[in-house]
């Protein structure tokens, strides 16, 4: 089964849980640890990906991770080398927010030879950036602005944008440590209006509203900062608790 498939199967029982993991912080022994973590304690996926590449790990962690656990671990390639065969498949994102051509199309290009080298699953992803209160390295990184936290109607139009172009999942992110979530009002007005998943993430810090954000519409909730510095399989255990009490049937 493609991983797509499975996550629009996930999507039609619950809200899900995607652990983010960044392999440039962490060392072997580390991220062994906290994957596992995460998946004895209820995640549904990994997300395995971050803005900077410092330590030139990305690829023996992320096959580490990939030894170590069974649920999906999914490439989320902040950037855009991080194309290894060690995944379950590689979120190929758009940043359709930006009106960088590099962030758009640009890097896409260049990491296209090595998905089909590698036979990598590519699922097509409108990476949609939303403001929150500070400027997040994706922001800085991508040279983009991002859409205003209160203007649901422009972000509709974007997620819409994505579908109609064939982008199989809307990923909404306020950038790893914001300051405030993508509002549950956002949410609800692309929930609507589209048919594809939403992931969310961005600036979640706690189970409650990890579940305001299921509850309005996203289908895979992210959390990455709040488990970096310590990996709590308590609270982890919450999150996915919290997340999957949502349930779509
Ligand atoms: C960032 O959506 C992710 O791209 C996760 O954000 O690190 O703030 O949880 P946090």
């Amino acid at each position: 089964m493609k991983i797509y498939d499975k996550l629009l199967e996930l999507a039609g029982k619950r809200a899900n849980y995607f652990c983010l993991i960044d392999p440039d912080k962490l060392n072997a022994e580390e991220v062994v640890r906290h994957a596992k973590t995460c998946e004895e304690n209820g995640a549904d996926g990994l997300l395995v990906g971050g803005s900077l590449m410092i330590h030139n790990n990305f690829e023996s962690n992320l096959k580490l991770i990939k030894e170590n656990v069974k649920i999906p671990v999914l490439i989320f390639p902040g950037i855009f080398n991080f194309v290894s065969p060690y995944a379950d498949a590689l979120l190929l994102l758009s940043v359709i927010t930006s009106r960088n051509p590099q962030m758009l199309i640009g890097e896409q290009v260049r990491a296209a030879p090595l998905i089909k080298y590698y036979n990598l699953e590519a699922i097509g992803t409108a990476y949609m950036l939303i403001e929150s209160g500070n400027n997040t390295s994706v922001q800085y990184m991508s040279n983009s602005l991002p859409i205003p936290h209160s203007k649901s109607d422009i972000a509709v139009a974007h997620a819409l944008a994505g579908q109609y172009l064939g982008m199989k999942i809307v990923y909404l992110d306020a950038g790893s440590g914001a300051k405030y979530p993508v509002s549950n009002e956002m949410i609800a007005a692309i929930r609507e209006n589209v048919s594809i998943p939403i992931i969310l993430g961005g600036g979640i810090k706690t189970p409650e509203v990890a579940a305001e954000k299921a509850i309005a519409g996203a289908d895979f909730i992210v959390t990455g900062n709040v488990l970096e510095e310590n990996c709590d399989p308590k609270l982890i255990k919450e999150f996915a608790d919290a997340i999957h009490n949502i349930r779509r049937q």
